[in-house]
């Protein structure tokens, strides 16, 4: 079965990719389809953002999609990036440059209080359907960046359920925690009944 995984972030289409790399699903990248358009993501949730990408990409190629909206949410100042976290320092931010504005909004507060929570929307949309599922990890934002594997906010996210951040995990170990295995997963079996 194709579907069309609708994302331009190359970090996050190869997890994808890694998680349903073992089912009937062939993902097809939406860089594969030229007239594509860019969506502006102007939902206020996470859900709301993945559909819009799914819904699009659906449209424009004719095939199922699946579309991943992530955020990451930090506690002591409010849930921000949040919705925002790919262009928190900007539109044209690179990762370093979001990376590097929260840790300055975060100076100054000790370890216990930097609370955050990955969470990861991964929504379908076909002709017929239109589904989502969820996926979260929680940790803290370390007082300085650990690690370069990963992508986005990988250094300085460290899980409930390692000392190691995400940076500093390999990609098959952060897959054991991580938001997007545990969303896209869920999406999986889905497909599974629904295509069966
Ligand atoms: P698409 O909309 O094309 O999928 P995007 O990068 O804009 O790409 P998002 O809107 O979901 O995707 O942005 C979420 C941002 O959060 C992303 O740019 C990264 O900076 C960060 N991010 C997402 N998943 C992450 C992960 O697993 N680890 C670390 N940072 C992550």
């Amino acid at each position: 079965m194709q579907i069309v995984i609708a994302t331009r972030n190359e970090d996050k289409f190869r997890e994808i990719s890694e998680i349903l790399g073992d089912s009937s699903v062939e993902a097809l990248p939406l860089t594969d389809f030229k007239d594509a358009p860019e969506v502006d993501e102007t939902g206020e949730t996470l859900e709301e953002n993945a559909l819009l990408k799914a819904k699009s990409a659906s449209k424009a190629t004719g095939l199922p999609a699946i579309a991943d909206d992530t955020g990451l949410f930090v506690d002591a100042i409010d849930g921000e990036p949040g919705v925002r976290s790919s262009r928190f320092a900007g539109e044209n931010a690179t990762y370093e440059d979001n990376r590097n504005l929260l840790l300055s909004k975060l100076e100054g507060i000790p370890e216990e209080s930097r609370t955050a929570k990955f969470v990861c929307i991964a929504a379908l949309v076909d002709g017929a359907n239109s589904i989502s599922t969820k996926g979260e990890v929680k940790g803290i934002i370390t007082i300085t960046s650990r690690g370069s594997n990963g992508f986005g906010y990988d250094p300085i996210f460290q899980s409930e359920h390692s000392e190691k951040t995400f940076g500093e995990l390999s990609a098959d170990e952060k897959r054991a925690f991580s938001h997007r295995e545990k969303a896209f997963s869920e999406m999986l079996r889905i497909l599974k009944e629904m295509y069966a």
